[in-house]
């Protein structure tokens, strides 16, 4: 990226959250000058309080960043509120999200998802400037009288339909593929986990690919599949687009096509970075089976693929993994997909989970057995 922009994050006072955001602004292109920190930042006028969002007016009038950053999704009239107030343009967590899969779409898939989601944003923000304009909140819109919005809002209408029947296109080509597979009776077992989680790691360790993994969040946007050999049978994997918290539920729509691959799967790999904290694993793996259950995957068909056991320990994975309360389900088993610790363990899970060749209690019983 050539220049980044200058940004000031307004974000909650806990340190992984904090992480979060900065590896979100970094991933679109903002290097953060200044962090302010508050409990609440959800208030109804600014989304922060009043006295908090004077501080940020001073900070914008004294460093002179590009754009405030502000960790939360924040209502139409928040934006306009905080921007008028500080004088400078308001990024919300929404925004910087589709800004970031703005900058990494490259399929046309991913390309149309992507403005489907923007025109929707655009959309409820118009809305917003719309009724305050009438309410005489707000001049005009954009200079503009009733006539001419009520025209921008059919214009903006006319081009979410192109997009929709573009986007139904490549749906219907990803159900052909989709059936093609399914005549040929082969099961798919889909990755999918937080983003970050090592999703395409494991992806190329179990198919041998060199698909593009990375140390930012979403690296991975569009499916992607190949099959592989799993002792003699045959077997699909698709690497998916990873999951964060507040994520909008209209990207989620945006993307359905592509995670409907969930739905068809007949196992759904959870990855989880078990490097991390207790806690922070915790939110994720909510905010993962959050999305995995909008695609009615029911909790028997997911293994829960305890990643990143080098930078940990397999004792350590399988205590966070009961803290996690998902031990129990004798479906998780600990991986390295960077070193390639358990792949083929793991291979044997899947296996027997796909053909019932043996029961679980006896897979498990002697994972334990050889010490996993
Ligand atoms: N040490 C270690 N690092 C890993 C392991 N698996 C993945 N990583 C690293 O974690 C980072 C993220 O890995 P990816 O495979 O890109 O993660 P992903 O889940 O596909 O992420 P998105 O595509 O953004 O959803 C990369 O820097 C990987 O090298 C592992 O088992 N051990
Ligand atoms: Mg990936």
């Amino acid at each position: 990226m050539a220049d980044l922009r200058k940004a000031i994050l307004v974000t909650y006072p806990v340190e992984q959250v904090i992480k979060e955001a900065i590896s979100l602004a970094d991933a679109a292109g903002y290097s953060i000058i200044r962090s302010v920190t508050q409990r609440q930042i959800t208030k109804s006028r600014y989304g922060v309080g009043r006295g908090k969002a004077e501080e940020l007016k001073g900070l914008v009038e004294e460093l002179k960043p590009d754009v405030i950053i502000f960790d939360e999704v924040l209502k139409p009239t928040q934006l306009y509120n905080l921007a008028s107030l500080c004088k400078v343009e308001i990024v919300d967590r929404e925004r910087l999200i589709l800004e970031i899969f703005e900058l990494r779409a490259s399929t046309t898939e991913s390309q149309i998802q992507i403005k489907l989601a923007q025109l929707r944003y655009d959309m409820a923000r118009a809305r917003e400037k719309v009724r305050l304009a009438r309410a005489g909140e707000q001049p005009g819109f954009y200079g503009l009288g009733k006539y001419e919005a009520d025209v921008y809002f059919l214009d903006i209408r006319r081009r979410a339909a192109v997009l929709k029947k573009k986007l139904e296109k490549e749906e219907t080509r990803r159900q052909l593929h989709r059936n093609q597979r399914a005549r040929a009776g082969l099961p798919t077992v889909s990755l999918a986990g937080y983003t970050s989680a090592g999703k395409t790691t494991l992806f190329n360790a179990l198919t041998g690919e060199t698909k593009v993994t990375g140390q930012g969040v979403f690296t991975t946007l569009s499916t992607f599949t190949r099959s592989i050999d799993l002792q003699g049978s045959k077997v699909l994997i698709n690497d998916t687009v990873g999951f964060i918290s507040k994520l909008p539920a209209y990207m989620i729509d945006a993307f359905k096509s592509t995670l409907d691959e969930l739905t068809y799967a007949s196992l759904v790999l959870l990855v989880l970075d078990t490097s991390e904290q207790v806690d922070e694993i915790a939110i994720k793996l909510a905010s993962s089976l959050d999305v995995i259950k909008e695609f009615e995957v029911p909790d028997t068909r997911i293994i829960y693929v305890l990643n990143k056991v080098d930078l940990t320990s397999v004792e350590d994975a399988f205590d966070k993994a009961g803290q996690l309360g998902i031990l129990d389900t004798k479906r998780a088993i600990p991986v390295s997909a960077k070193t390639g610790y358990n792949i083929n363990q793991l291979k044997n899970m899947t296996r027997s989970m796909l053909f019932k060749a043996e029961s679980w209690d006896e897979i498990s019983g002697r994972q334990a057995e050889e010490g996993a």
